[in-house]
C-alpha cells in the first residue's frame, strides 16, 4: 500500500493508483473532461490538473500515478487558474450556441465552465470546423466537439467498430470519418454509444419528435405506441428518480395524455420472438440446421455482423426484432380486432437505441408495401416530448397497457439486458422438450455484466450449450473463437450495447461516467424486480400471445408467421 496527502489528508492506497482515484477515496472531485472510466484516459484535455509538492509543473490527476509519500494539492490559486485558463482555451474554439443545444443543462463543458467561474470569454472566435452529419440517426456536429476523444475510444475500444478518429493538426484538428464522409455511409451501427460518451453535445440522435407530433395531430390516423422493456428503468431518471426505478404505469398515463390511441409494449412483441425463436431454435437442433443460431434482436449487432463476419449470416436468427415483429402484428391482427384500416395504423417506437430508428427504415422491414414502424423516438426523446406538453410526470397516476398487444411475461421483460433474450428463450425451450412447466426458471450463469457468458444446460437429457456475448467488441472476440473450432454452442446472444438495452444509446445520459457500471446494475436490477412480479414468467404462457397464434397465426413457424415475422440479411 501507498500513503499520500491530498489536500493535507492522509490516505492509503493501492499501487498504481491516479490521483484520480486516490482523491475519490477521500471525496475530493477532481474535474475532468477527457476522462472516461475503463474506455478513456489520454490526459489529453488537462482539465484534471494538480500540484504536487516537489514536482515542476502541474500534472493531469487522471494519469499520474501515486508514489510513497506523495503531497498533491487539488485546488491552489495556480491550479484554479490553470483550470480556467484551459476551459477557456476549450471554449474559444466550441459552438456556443448553448440555448439551442439538445444537451444544454446536461452538458459537462457548460458545468465546468460555471463550476470554475466562466462568466466571460477572453477569446471569441467563430468555430467553423465541418458541417453537420445528419446522414442516418447519428448526428455529428464538429463545431461541438471539444476533442476529447471520448467517442474515438468508445467506438473502436468497446464497439470494435473503428469509423471515427482523429483527423488534422494543431488548432484544425477534428473527430471525422475516412473521407469526412457521413456516418451513414460507413460502416457505422448506429449504436449510439458514442452520444453517450460525448460530454458536449457534438453527438446526439437524429430528432424524430416532430413526426410524431405530426401523426398525433392527424385526426384520420390511428396512431399506436410500443415502449421497449428497458425503457421503464430509465426514463424516470430524466424526472430526477433513482435509476431503475419503474415508471411504467406514469409513463403509459404519459403517453395516454400525449394523444396516443393505444399504449402498447414491445414485452409483448418479445414474448412473440420468443416463440418463434425458441422454434427456430428447435428446428435447427432437431433438422441439422445451421448452429449455433445467434440471436437477431439488436439492430447495431446485425449490422455489424453484416459488415464484419458475413460467415455468421446464416446463424442469425431468421426471427425479426420485437420492435419489428410488434409493427407487423400491429398493421394486420390488430386492424382486425380494432376494426380500423391497416393503412391508417401509425405505429410508433420508444426504444433505448438509437439503432431502432436505422432498423425501422431497412427496405425489409415492412409487408405488402406497408411500414411495421412508422417512426422511432429514444427514451430522451419521449422525456423531451412530455417536458413539452408541459406534464408533469412526478404527480401522473398509474396507467395501465392496453389489450390486446400489452400484456407481457416477465421473461419478455429481461429482454431489455444482456443474457435476458437468453434466459427468456431457455425458459419456453425447456418446458417444450420436457413437456412440463419447470419451475425453475432462473438461469443465473446468464446473467451480469460479465463481457463473455457461457453454459451448458441440461434440458430432457439434451446438453444446450450456450455463450451470451455483451456488446459488439465482445462479440468478436466470441465469433473469433467459434471460427478458429475453439469454442461451439448451440445458441448465442450478441446484443450491441455493453449490458443490453439497458445501455442502449437513446437512454438518459448518465451525468457522472465514474458511475455508469452502478447506473446499469441498478436498471437491469429493476428489470428482474418486473420480471419477479409478474403472473407468468414464460412468453408461451403470455395469455394475449397464445390468443394471437390461436386466432390468426397458427403455429409458429407457420407461412403467416413467417411472412410478418421473419427477415433476412444482407452481405
Ligand atoms: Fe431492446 Fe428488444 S430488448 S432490442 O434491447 O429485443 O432497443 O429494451 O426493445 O426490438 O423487446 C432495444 C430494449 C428492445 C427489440 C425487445
Ligand atoms: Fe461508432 Fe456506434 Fe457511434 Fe457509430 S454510433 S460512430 S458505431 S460508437
Amino acid at each position: 500500500m501507498i500513503n499520500v496527502t491530498i489536500d493535507g489528508i492522509a490516505v492509503e492506497v493501492e499501487k498504481n493508483t491516479t490521483i484520480l482515484e486516490a482523491a475519490k477515496k477521500l471525496n475530493i472531485n477532481i474535474p475532468t473532461l477527457c476522462f472516461m472510466k475503463g474506455v478513456n484516459e489520454p490526459g489529453s484535455c488537462r482539465v484534471c490538473v494538480v500540484e504536487v509538492e516537489g514536482w515542476r509543473g502541474l500534472h493531469p490527476a487522471c494519469v499520474t500515478k501515486v508514489s510513497e509519500g506523495l503531497v498533491v494539492k487539488t485546488s491552489t490559486g495556480t491550479v484554479r487558474e490553470a483550470r480556467k485558463n484551459i476551459l477557456e482555451l476549450i471554449m474559444s474554439n466550441h459552438n456556443r450556441e448553448c440555448l439551442s443545444c439538445s444537451r444544454n443543462l446536461r452538458c459537462e463543458l457548460q458545468t465546468l465552465c460555471n463550476d470554475n467561474g466562466i462568466d466571460r470569454l477572453p477569446y471569441n472566435g467563430k468555430v467553423e470546423k465541418g458541417c453537420i452529419d445528419t446522414s442516418g440517426p447519428i448526428v455529428r456536429d464538429p463545431n461541438k466537439c471539444v476533442l476529447c476523444g471520448r467517442c474515438v475510444s468508445v467506438c473502436s475500444k468497446i464497439q470494435d467498430v473503428g469509423v471515427i478518429d482523429y483527423a488534422y493538426r494543431g488548432a484544425h484538428m477534428t473527430v471525422t470519418t475516412a473521407y469526412e464522409e457521413g456516418l451513414a455511409g460507413h460502416d457505422c451501427i448506429n449504436c449510439g454509444q458514442c452520444i453517450k460518451a460525448c460530454p458536449v453535445g457534438a453527438l446526439s440522435e437524429r430528432d424524430d419528435t416532430a413526426k410524431v407530433w405530426k401523426a398525433l395531430e392527424n385526426q384520420d390516423l390511428h396512431v399506436v405506441v410500443q415502449t421497449a422493456p428497458a425503457v421503464r428503468v430509465a426514463l424516470g431518471e430524466e424526472f430526477g428518480y433513482a435509476p431503475g426505478t419503474n415508471v411504467e404505469g406514469k409513463m403509459v398515463t404519459a403517453l395516454r395524455r400525449l394523444g396516443f390511441d393505444r399504449v402498447f409494449d414491445t414485452n409483448f412483441s418479445a414474448d412473440l420472438t420468443i416463440i418463434e425463436e425458441g422454434n427456430e431454435l428447435l428446428d435447427r437442433i432437431k433438422n441439422g440446421g445451421k448452429l449455433p443460431m445467434i440471436t437477431s434482436c439488436s439492430p447495431g449487432w446485425i449490422k455489424f455482423c453484416e459488415h464484419n463476419y458475413h460467415d455468421f449470416l446464416e446463424n442469425l436468427s431468421t426471427c425479426k426484432s420485437p420492435q419489428q415483429m410488434f409493427g407487423a402484428v400491429a398493421k394486420s391482427y390488430y386492424p382486425i380486432k380494432a376494426d380500423v384500416d391497416p393503412k391508417n395504423v401509425f405505429v410508433v417506437s420508444v426504444m433505448p437505441c438509437t439503432a431502432k430508428k436505422y432498423e425501422a427504415d431497412r427496405e425489409e422491414m415492412q409487408v405488402d408495401g406497408l411500414k411495421d414502424i412508422d417512426a422511432v423516438i429514444t427514451t430522451r426523446e419521449l422525456a423531451r416530448m412530455i417536458r413539452q406538453a408541459g406534464i408533469k410526470f412526478n404527480e401522473l397516476e398509474d396507467g395501465k397497457r392496453d389489450s390486446i398487444l400489452g400484456a407481457y411475461s416477465g421473461a419478455g421483460t429481461i429482454f431489455g439486458n444482456t443474457g435476458g433474450v437468453m434466459e427468456a428463450a431457455l425458459r419456453t425451450v425447456a418446458d417444450k422438450l420436457t413437456g412440463k412447466s419447470l419451475d425453475a426458471i432462473d438461469y443465473t450463469a446468464v446473467r451480469g455484466l460479465a463481457g463473455i457468458k457461457e453454459a451448458t444446460v441440461s434440458i430432457a437429457g439434451m446438453d444446450i450449450k450456450v455463450a451470451v456475448a455483451n456488446g459488439t467488441g465482445n462479440a468478436s472476440k466470441l465469433l473469433d473463437r467459434v471460427k478458429s473450432g475453439e469454442a461451439g454452442y448451440h445458441f448465442i446472444e450478441v446484443m450491441g450495447c455493453e449490458g443490453g438495452c439497458i445501455n442502449g444509446g437513446g437512454q438518459p445520459i448518465i451525468k457522472d461516467k465514474n458511475t455508469t457500471d452502478e447506473v446499469k446494475a441498478a436498471r437491469i436490477k429493476g428489470l428482474y424486480d418486473i420480471d419477479k412480479a409478474c403472473v407468468t414468467r414464460k412468453s408461451h404462457e403470455n395469455p394475449e400471445i397464445q390468443k394471437l397464434y390461436a386466432e390468426y397465426l397458427g403455429e409458429a413457424g407457420d407461412h403467416l408467421a413467417h411472412k410478418l415475422l421473419h427477415t433476412h440479411y444482407i452481405a
